[in-house]
């Protein structure tokens, strides 16, 4: 439905792990990608914003910019997550405006979600429930991000949609274990203690939390498809379809890495939600499937950490 040929890309975000993988997957695409300097755009900033828009003009936008964090900082740092989001995603989604922007593709998170969502969860689950607290503030934002882009849609007839995307993972992951999400954390923690032959490493919480995870270059390929083939009011999520709790993930991650050690818990640590596993009828019904299966994927997030693919950075990436 959106033809991208000759269409001028501004992939905010490219240099956070999705958007950096939505850049890879749009080198195949016979566009002309523009990207913007964090050192002159800052995307807290409207005026900022607004000038790079106004010289650029891009035709289409991926809205992958955003303040990104595991558990542990999105419930240390409300107001960062809070603020930081919706400056980005209003000053961008305006500006897109200003400029007459073809086609928007807004990035979500599957926390925003009731946390008590029925499972696996519907796009119609939004707004039904109360929210999971250590979330919460992120949620909004990514939230307020979807209602952005349905009421630019419904006032002036742009085409801007949103994308829900499931727990995300692969090259170009926050390793920092205080900030990031569960994934990189354990990979991190099972290398290590395996090149210092530890006997354990530690896993926050129970255990019992069930997570869906899909690889960074499967989401990216999700996102250009409904770039290309998507036009409509409601979110659509991305996701595997599949979830796992964060004990057998802990144990496929140890079995990936090569670490035969113990695993305990720290139970000073949240558990978070629960299980948000989300439903992936509707873009399977589009024709859309992911291709990376999770041990694959892990194998190759684990090689990213290897050769140093990786930021220890909350950074400029959506999930
Ligand atoms: O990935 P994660 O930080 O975020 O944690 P959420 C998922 C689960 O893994 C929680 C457990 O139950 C954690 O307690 N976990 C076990 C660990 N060991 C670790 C560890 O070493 N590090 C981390 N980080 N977790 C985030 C939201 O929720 O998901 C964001 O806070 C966003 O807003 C993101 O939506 C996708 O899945 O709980």
């Amino acid at each position: 439905m959106y033809d991208l040929a000759g269409k001028k890309v501004w992939v905010a975000g490219h240099r956070g792990m999705v958007g950096s993988a939505v850049v890879r997957r749009l080198g195949s695409e016979p566009c002309e990608l523009v990207v913007s300097d964090r050192k002159t755009v800052d995307l807290k900033r409207q005026s900022d914003v607004e000038a790079f828009m106004a010289d650029t003009r891009p035709d289409a936008v991926v809205l992958a910019a955003a303040k990104v964090g595991g558990i542990l900082a999105n419930d240390t740092y409300p107001a960062d997550f809070l603020y930081d989001n919706l400056m980005i995603e209003a000053n961008i989604i305006d500006a897109s405006h200003r400029v007459g922007v073809e086609k928007l593709l807004f990035l979500g998170s599957s926390c925003i979600y009731p946390k008590l969502a029925a499972q696996p969860i519907e796009e119609s689950s939004l707004l039904t429930g109360p929210l999971e607290p250590t979330n919460e503030w992120y949620a909004i934002a990514k939230i307020a991000g979807i209602k952005l882009a349905q009421a630019y849609r419904k006032q002036y007839g742009y085409d801007f949609i949103s994308a829900m995307p499931t727990n995300l993972y692969g090259p170009g992951d926050n390793f920092d274990l205080n900030s990031s999400h569960v994934m990189p954390a354990l990979i991190r923690k099972a290398h290590e203690a395996k090149i210092a032959g530890a006997p354990s490493i530690t896993m926050w919480g129970t255990g019992t939390p069930r997570r869906e995870f899909l690889h960074c270059d499967d989401c990216a390929d999700a996102l250009v498809f409904l770039l290309k083939n998507y036009s409509g009011y409601e979110h659509v999520n991305v996701g595997s379809g599949e979830d796992v709790t964060i004990l057998e993930l802990t144990q496929l991650v140890c079995e990936v890495v090569g670490y035969t050690g113990e695993i305990v818990h720290d139970f000073s640590k949240p558990d978070g939600t629960p299980r948000k596993l989300m439903s992936a009828d509707r873009l399977r019904e589009m024709g859309w499937a992911p291709k990376i299966e999770l041990r694959a994927g892990i194998r190759d997030a684990y090689d990213a950490f290897l050769t140093g693919h990786y930021s220890e950075r909350v950074q400029g990436s959506a999930a």
